[in-house]
Protein backbone atom coordinates (compact mmCIF):
# COMPACT_ATOMS: atom_id res chain seq x y z
CA UNK A 1 0.00 0.00 0.00
CA UNK A 2 1.61 2.90 -1.48
CA UNK A 3 1.96 6.47 -0.15
CA UNK A 4 1.06 8.97 -2.79
CA UNK A 5 0.88 12.26 -0.77
CA UNK A 6 -0.37 13.99 2.65
CA UNK A 7 -2.10 17.07 2.96
CA UNK A 8 -2.05 19.39 5.68
CA UNK A 9 -5.28 20.93 7.10
CA UNK A 10 -5.18 23.79 9.67
CA UNK A 11 -8.69 24.17 11.30
CA UNK A 12 -9.27 26.83 13.92
CA UNK A 13 -12.43 25.46 16.38
CA UNK A 14 -13.95 28.11 18.84
CA UNK A 15 -13.88 26.70 21.99
CA UNK A 16 -17.44 25.96 24.39
CA UNK A 17 -15.59 28.01 27.00
CA UNK A 18 -12.24 29.60 27.72
CA UNK A 19 -9.46 27.02 29.12
CA UNK A 20 -7.42 29.15 31.78
CA UNK A 21 -4.27 27.03 32.68
CA UNK A 22 -1.13 28.34 34.81
CA UNK A 23 0.72 29.58 31.54
CA UNK A 24 -2.78 31.57 30.03
CA UNK A 25 -6.21 31.42 28.66
CA UNK A 26 -6.89 29.89 25.32
CA UNK A 27 -10.62 30.41 23.53
CA UNK A 28 -10.24 28.53 20.42
CA UNK A 29 -8.15 25.51 19.40
CA UNK A 30 -5.92 26.08 16.77
CA UNK A 31 -5.07 22.50 15.55
CA UNK A 32 -3.28 21.14 12.59
CA UNK A 33 -4.83 17.89 11.12
CA UNK A 34 -2.85 15.36 8.86
CA UNK A 35 -4.77 13.27 6.04
CA UNK A 36 -2.25 10.35 4.38
CA UNK A 37 -3.67 8.92 1.05
CA UNK A 38 -3.30 6.00 -0.17
CA UNK A 39 -5.00 4.06 -3.49
CA UNK A 40 -6.54 1.62 -0.99
CA UNK A 41 -7.68 3.81 1.82
CA UNK A 42 -6.78 7.61 3.56
CA UNK A 43 -6.27 7.73 7.21
CA UNK A 44 -6.61 10.94 9.78
CA UNK A 45 -3.90 12.38 12.52
CA UNK A 46 -4.59 14.76 14.88
CA UNK A 47 -1.17 17.21 15.55
CA UNK A 48 -1.30 17.91 19.61
CA UNK A 49 0.65 20.95 19.29
CA UNK A 50 -1.39 24.19 20.40
CA UNK A 51 -0.83 27.72 18.50
CA UNK A 52 1.53 28.59 21.28
CA UNK A 53 4.50 27.04 22.45
CA UNK A 54 3.59 27.32 25.97
CA UNK A 55 2.60 24.27 26.91
CA UNK A 56 5.71 22.61 25.21
CA UNK A 57 8.13 23.87 22.33
CA UNK A 58 5.71 22.62 19.83
CA UNK A 59 2.98 25.04 18.19
CA UNK A 60 1.07 24.65 15.37
CA UNK A 61 2.83 26.27 12.33
CA UNK A 62 6.36 24.99 13.24
CA UNK A 63 4.76 21.60 13.53
CA UNK A 64 3.72 22.03 9.89
CA UNK A 65 6.90 23.79 8.69
CA UNK A 66 8.90 20.52 10.40
CA UNK A 67 6.09 18.04 8.27
CA UNK A 68 6.54 19.51 5.21
CA UNK A 69 9.99 20.33 5.41
CA UNK A 70 11.20 16.96 6.93
CA UNK A 71 9.41 14.59 7.84
CA UNK A 72 7.03 14.37 4.84
CA UNK A 73 9.72 13.83 2.31
CA UNK A 74 11.36 10.95 5.14
CA UNK A 75 8.36 8.72 5.03
CA UNK A 76 8.84 5.71 3.72
CA UNK A 77 6.30 4.98 0.53
CA UNK A 78 5.01 1.85 1.98
CA UNK A 79 2.24 2.45 4.72
CA UNK A 80 3.20 0.92 7.90
CA UNK A 81 3.32 2.63 10.86
CA UNK A 82 5.76 0.65 12.88
CA UNK A 83 8.28 2.05 9.77
CA UNK A 84 7.82 5.54 10.55
CA UNK A 85 9.14 6.42 13.89
CA UNK A 86 12.60 4.84 12.95
CA UNK A 87 12.58 6.74 9.95
CA UNK A 88 11.53 9.80 11.46
CA UNK A 89 14.33 9.16 14.50
CA UNK A 90 16.76 11.66 12.18
CA UNK A 91 14.72 14.48 13.26
CA UNK A 92 14.84 15.63 17.12
CA UNK A 93 11.82 16.19 18.98
CA UNK A 94 8.83 17.62 17.21
CA UNK A 95 7.35 14.54 18.88
CA UNK A 96 3.94 16.01 18.33
CA UNK A 97 4.78 16.40 14.25
CA UNK A 98 5.83 12.53 14.30
CA UNK A 99 3.04 11.46 16.48
CA UNK A 100 0.37 13.11 13.87
CA UNK A 101 2.16 11.19 10.73
CA UNK A 102 2.28 8.18 12.52
CA UNK A 103 -1.27 8.20 13.48
CA UNK A 104 -2.83 9.13 9.96
CA UNK A 105 0.21 6.30 8.45
CA UNK A 106 -1.58 4.22 11.06
CA UNK A 107 -5.27 5.02 10.29
CA UNK A 108 -4.99 4.48 6.67
CA UNK A 109 -3.08 1.30 7.40
CA UNK A 110 -5.66 -0.01 9.20
CA UNK A 111 -8.73 1.05 7.40
CA UNK A 112 -7.37 -0.77 4.51
CA UNK A 113 -7.21 -3.93 6.54
CA UNK A 114 -10.31 -3.49 9.13
CA UNK A 115 -8.91 -3.33 11.86
CA UNK A 116 -9.81 -1.01 14.73
CA UNK A 117 -7.34 1.12 16.58
CA UNK A 118 -8.46 -0.37 19.81
CA UNK A 119 -7.61 -3.96 18.53
CA UNK A 120 -4.58 -2.95 17.03
CA UNK A 121 -3.29 -1.26 20.50
CA UNK A 122 -4.59 -4.21 22.54
CA UNK A 123 -8.09 -2.77 24.07
CA UNK A 124 -9.65 -4.61 26.76
CA UNK A 125 -12.76 -2.62 27.67
CA UNK A 126 -15.44 -1.41 25.18
CA UNK A 127 -15.91 1.33 27.34
CA UNK A 128 -13.81 4.20 29.53
CA UNK A 129 -14.85 6.22 31.97
CA UNK A 130 -14.91 9.74 31.13
CA UNK A 131 -12.71 12.49 33.46
CA UNK A 132 -13.02 16.17 32.89
CA UNK A 133 -10.33 18.61 33.37
CA UNK A 134 -11.84 22.08 35.09
CA UNK A 135 -9.40 25.62 33.94
CA UNK A 136 -9.03 28.12 36.62
CA UNK A 137 -11.88 30.13 36.95
CA UNK A 138 -12.61 33.78 37.76
CA UNK A 139 -13.97 32.71 41.50
CA UNK A 140 -14.50 29.99 44.05
CA UNK A 141 -18.38 29.68 43.37
CA UNK A 142 -17.40 29.84 39.89
CA UNK A 143 -15.56 26.88 40.24
CA UNK A 144 -18.08 24.68 42.89
CA UNK A 145 -20.80 25.47 40.07
CA UNK A 146 -18.94 24.21 36.98
CA UNK A 147 -17.76 21.60 38.40
CA UNK A 148 -21.17 20.54 40.47
CA UNK A 149 -22.27 20.77 36.45
CA UNK A 150 -20.21 18.23 34.96
CA UNK A 151 -20.73 15.86 38.34
CA UNK A 152 -24.15 16.13 37.23
CA UNK A 153 -23.62 15.02 34.36
CA UNK A 154 -21.84 11.94 35.41
CA UNK A 155 -18.60 12.69 35.17
CA UNK A 156 -16.03 9.85 37.14
CA UNK A 157 -13.48 11.87 37.88
CA UNK A 158 -12.91 16.08 38.11
CA UNK A 159 -9.20 17.39 37.31
CA UNK A 160 -9.07 21.55 38.26
CA UNK A 161 -5.69 23.39 37.13
CA UNK A 162 -4.26 25.25 39.35
CA UNK A 163 -1.44 28.08 39.94
CA UNK A 164 0.16 29.75 43.14
CA UNK A 165 -2.33 31.57 44.41
CA UNK A 166 -5.12 29.29 43.09
CA UNK A 167 -4.41 25.78 44.70
CA UNK A 168 -5.31 24.77 48.45
CA UNK A 169 -8.66 27.11 48.49
CA UNK A 170 -10.08 26.03 45.36
CA UNK A 171 -9.50 22.25 46.90
CA UNK A 172 -11.19 23.46 49.83
CA UNK A 173 -13.87 24.27 48.24
CA UNK A 174 -14.30 21.48 46.21
CA UNK A 175 -14.07 18.57 49.19
CA UNK A 176 -16.58 21.28 51.38
CA UNK A 177 -19.15 21.32 48.61
CA UNK A 178 -18.84 17.64 47.29
CA UNK A 179 -17.51 15.40 49.69
CA UNK A 180 -14.00 12.96 50.27
CA UNK A 181 -15.92 10.30 47.82
CA UNK A 182 -15.32 12.58 44.54
CA UNK A 183 -12.18 12.07 43.03
CA UNK A 184 -10.19 14.88 42.34
CA UNK A 185 -6.88 15.43 41.25
CA UNK A 186 -4.78 18.96 40.27
CA UNK A 187 -2.58 19.95 37.33
CA UNK A 188 0.39 23.05 38.03
CA UNK A 189 1.63 22.71 34.66
CA UNK A 190 4.85 23.27 36.29
CA UNK A 191 4.28 26.50 37.72
CA UNK A 192 5.97 25.71 40.96
CA UNK A 193 9.92 25.09 42.46
CA UNK A 194 11.03 22.89 45.03
CA UNK A 195 10.75 26.27 46.98
CA UNK A 196 6.78 25.59 47.63
CA UNK A 197 7.35 22.17 48.90
CA UNK A 198 5.96 22.73 52.40
CA UNK A 199 2.88 25.10 50.50
CA UNK A 200 2.08 21.96 48.54
CA UNK A 201 2.05 19.84 51.14
CA UNK A 202 -0.98 21.56 52.68
CA UNK A 203 -2.83 19.98 49.86
CA UNK A 204 -1.99 16.58 51.71
CA UNK A 205 -5.31 16.50 54.03
CA UNK A 206 -7.70 16.59 51.21
CA UNK A 207 -7.17 13.02 49.80
CA UNK A 208 -6.40 14.06 46.11
CA UNK A 209 -6.10 11.08 43.21
CA UNK A 210 -2.59 12.92 42.35
CA UNK A 211 -0.87 16.40 41.46
CA UNK A 212 0.08 16.83 38.12
CA UNK A 213 3.30 18.07 37.19
CA UNK A 214 3.69 20.63 39.61
CA UNK A 215 7.86 21.62 39.14
CA UNK A 216 9.56 22.23 35.41
CA UNK A 217 9.53 19.68 32.67
CA UNK A 218 13.23 19.03 33.43
CA UNK A 219 12.95 18.42 37.02
CA UNK A 220 12.69 15.38 37.33
CA UNK A 221 15.60 15.37 40.50
CA UNK A 222 13.42 17.99 42.32
CA UNK A 223 10.35 15.73 41.63
CA UNK A 224 11.99 13.16 43.55
CA UNK A 225 12.78 15.76 46.22
CA UNK A 226 9.09 16.42 46.24
CA UNK A 227 7.48 13.45 46.39
CA UNK A 228 9.44 12.67 49.76
CA UNK A 229 8.18 15.82 51.01
CA UNK A 230 4.38 15.51 50.16
CA UNK A 231 1.62 12.86 50.55
CA UNK A 232 -0.22 13.42 47.16
CA UNK A 233 1.13 11.15 44.51
CA UNK A 234 2.92 13.11 42.01
CA UNK A 235 2.15 12.42 38.19
CA UNK A 236 3.91 13.60 35.39
CA UNK A 237 2.82 15.42 31.96
CA UNK A 238 5.47 17.61 30.23
CA UNK A 239 8.43 15.76 31.97
CA UNK A 240 7.32 12.30 30.02
CA UNK A 241 8.42 12.40 26.20
CA UNK A 242 9.72 8.92 25.72
CA UNK A 243 9.42 5.31 27.54
CA UNK A 244 13.21 6.21 28.29
CA UNK A 245 12.15 9.10 30.82
CA UNK A 246 9.12 7.28 31.92
CA UNK A 247 11.71 4.90 32.99
CA UNK A 248 13.98 6.90 34.59
CA UNK A 249 11.16 9.32 36.33
CA UNK A 250 10.43 5.60 38.33
CA UNK A 251 13.81 4.85 38.84
CA UNK A 252 14.50 7.77 40.57
CA UNK A 253 10.83 7.70 42.03
CA UNK A 254 9.73 11.20 40.73
CA UNK A 255 6.34 10.18 40.12
CA UNK A 256 4.15 7.12 41.11
CA UNK A 257 1.52 7.64 38.14
CA UNK A 258 2.05 8.67 34.55
CA UNK A 259 -0.27 10.88 32.07
CA UNK A 260 0.49 9.58 28.41
CA UNK A 261 -0.15 11.78 26.50
CA UNK A 262 0.60 10.10 23.22
CA UNK A 263 1.15 13.49 20.96
CA UNK A 264 3.94 14.34 23.75
CA UNK A 265 5.27 11.08 23.19
CA UNK A 266 5.73 10.91 19.73
CA UNK A 267 2.65 8.21 19.10
CA UNK A 268 0.71 5.85 19.80
CA UNK A 269 3.29 2.84 19.65
CA UNK A 270 5.38 4.83 22.21
CA UNK A 271 2.46 5.37 24.13
CA UNK A 272 1.62 1.84 24.63
CA UNK A 273 5.73 0.68 25.01
CA UNK A 274 5.28 3.83 28.15
CA UNK A 275 2.15 1.67 29.04
CA UNK A 276 3.79 -1.69 28.80
CA UNK A 277 6.64 -0.15 30.96
CA UNK A 278 4.64 1.20 33.16
CA UNK A 279 2.37 -1.77 34.05
CA UNK A 280 5.36 -3.88 34.56
CA UNK A 281 6.48 -1.76 37.62
CA UNK A 282 2.49 -1.43 38.79
CA UNK A 283 2.88 2.32 38.10
CA UNK A 284 -1.13 3.17 36.91
CA UNK A 285 -1.43 5.69 33.73
CA UNK A 286 -4.12 7.35 32.53
CA UNK A 287 -4.28 8.81 29.23
CA UNK A 288 -4.07 12.81 29.03
CA UNK A 289 -5.99 14.82 26.75
CA UNK A 290 -4.51 18.20 24.29
CA UNK A 291 -8.31 19.67 23.59
CA UNK A 292 -8.50 16.89 20.69
CA UNK A 293 -11.21 16.89 17.89
CA UNK A 294 -13.41 13.53 17.01
CA UNK A 295 -10.10 12.43 15.39
CA UNK A 296 -7.87 12.65 18.53
CA UNK A 297 -10.29 12.08 20.66
CA UNK A 298 -11.26 8.42 18.96
CA UNK A 299 -7.76 7.19 19.21
CA UNK A 300 -7.18 8.31 22.96
CA UNK A 301 -10.66 5.98 23.68
CA UNK A 302 -8.85 3.32 21.65
CA UNK A 303 -5.66 3.68 23.89
CA UNK A 304 -7.25 3.97 27.39
CA UNK A 305 -9.21 0.88 26.74
CA UNK A 306 -5.69 -0.68 27.58
CA UNK A 307 -5.41 -2.81 30.54
CA UNK A 308 -3.00 -0.40 33.02
CA UNK A 309 -4.98 2.47 32.02
CA UNK A 310 -6.79 2.09 35.66
CA UNK A 311 -7.36 5.92 36.09
CA UNK A 312 -9.96 7.94 34.89
CA UNK A 313 -8.33 9.57 31.83
CA UNK A 314 -9.00 13.62 30.37
CA UNK A 315 -11.67 12.03 27.91
CA UNK A 316 -14.85 14.13 28.07
CA UNK A 317 -17.61 14.49 25.60
CA UNK A 318 -17.00 16.18 22.66
CA UNK A 319 -19.46 19.08 23.79
CA UNK A 320 -18.02 19.63 26.91
CA UNK A 321 -14.83 21.51 24.07
CA UNK A 322 -16.57 22.59 20.72
CA UNK A 323 -19.86 23.58 20.39
CA UNK A 324 -19.45 21.68 17.21
CA UNK A 325 -17.11 19.42 16.69
CA UNK A 326 -15.70 18.06 12.83
CA UNK A 327 -16.45 14.61 13.61
CA UNK A 328 -20.00 13.62 14.87
CA UNK A 329 -19.79 13.88 18.37
CA UNK A 330 -18.63 11.83 21.38
CA UNK A 331 -21.56 11.75 23.82
CA UNK A 332 -21.27 9.80 27.49
CA UNK A 333 -22.99 7.13 28.67
CA UNK A 334 -23.56 7.00 32.24
CA UNK A 335 -20.00 9.19 32.33
CA UNK A 336 -18.54 6.41 30.04
CA UNK A 337 -17.85 7.03 26.23
CA UNK A 338 -17.76 3.71 24.28
CA UNK A 339 -14.47 2.50 22.34
CA UNK A 340 -15.32 3.16 18.55
CA UNK A 341 -14.73 -0.69 16.81
CA UNK A 342 -15.16 0.49 13.12
CA UNK A 343 -11.97 0.12 10.82
CA UNK A 344 -9.08 2.09 11.96
CA UNK A 345 -10.38 5.65 13.86
CA UNK A 346 -14.17 4.73 13.07
CA UNK A 347 -15.26 7.81 12.87
CA UNK A 348 -13.97 10.32 9.54
CA UNK A 349 -14.84 14.62 10.01
CA UNK A 350 -18.06 15.75 7.91
CA UNK A 351 -16.97 17.42 5.17
CA UNK A 352 -19.14 20.34 5.29
CA UNK A 353 -18.15 20.68 9.14
CA UNK A 354 -14.22 20.09 8.49
CA UNK A 355 -14.88 22.86 5.79
CA UNK A 356 -16.43 25.52 7.64
CA UNK A 357 -13.42 25.58 9.87
CA UNK A 358 -10.44 24.83 7.72
CA UNK A 359 -8.30 28.09 7.52
CA UNK A 360 -5.62 26.67 4.79
CA UNK A 361 -4.99 23.17 2.99
CA UNK A 362 -1.71 21.92 1.56
CA UNK A 363 -1.03 18.91 -0.56
CA UNK A 364 2.50 17.36 -0.86
CA UNK A 365 2.17 14.74 -2.34
CA UNK A 366 5.72 12.11 -1.88
O1 LIG B 1 -1.69 19.80 31.00
O2 LIG B 1 -3.00 18.19 30.68
C1 LIG B 1 -2.61 19.31 30.37
C2 LIG B 1 -4.90 20.77 27.69
C3 LIG B 1 -3.97 21.34 26.84
C4 LIG B 1 -2.64 21.28 27.16
C5 LIG B 1 -2.23 20.65 28.34
C6 LIG B 1 -3.15 20.05 29.18
C7 LIG B 1 -4.51 20.16 28.87
C8 LIG B 1 -5.58 19.66 29.73
C9 LIG B 1 -6.94 19.39 29.13
O3 LIG B 1 -5.42 19.53 30.92
C10 LIG B 1 -7.14 17.97 28.78
C11 LIG B 1 -8.35 17.70 27.93
O4 LIG B 1 -9.45 17.59 28.46
O5 LIG B 1 -8.20 17.56 26.69
MG1 LIG C 1 -1.18 18.26 32.40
Amino acid sequence: MKITGVELIRITMPLAAPFATSYGTMTTRDALLVRVVTPEAEGWGECAAMARPDYTPEYVAGAADVLRRFLIPALPREADAHRVGPALAWVKGHRMAKAALEMAVLDAQLRASGESFARFLGAVRDRVPCGVAVGITGSLPELVDTVGRYVAEGYARIKIKIKPGWDVEPVRALRERFGDGLLLQVDANAAYTLADAAHLARLDPFGLLLIEQPLADDDLVQHAELARRIRTPICLDESILSAEHAAAAIRLGACSVVNVKPGRVGGYLEARRIHDLCRAHGVPVWCGGMLETGLGRAANIALAALPGFTLPGDISGSRRYFPADITPPFEPDDGHLAVPDGPGLGVEPLPDRLAEVTASREWIPL
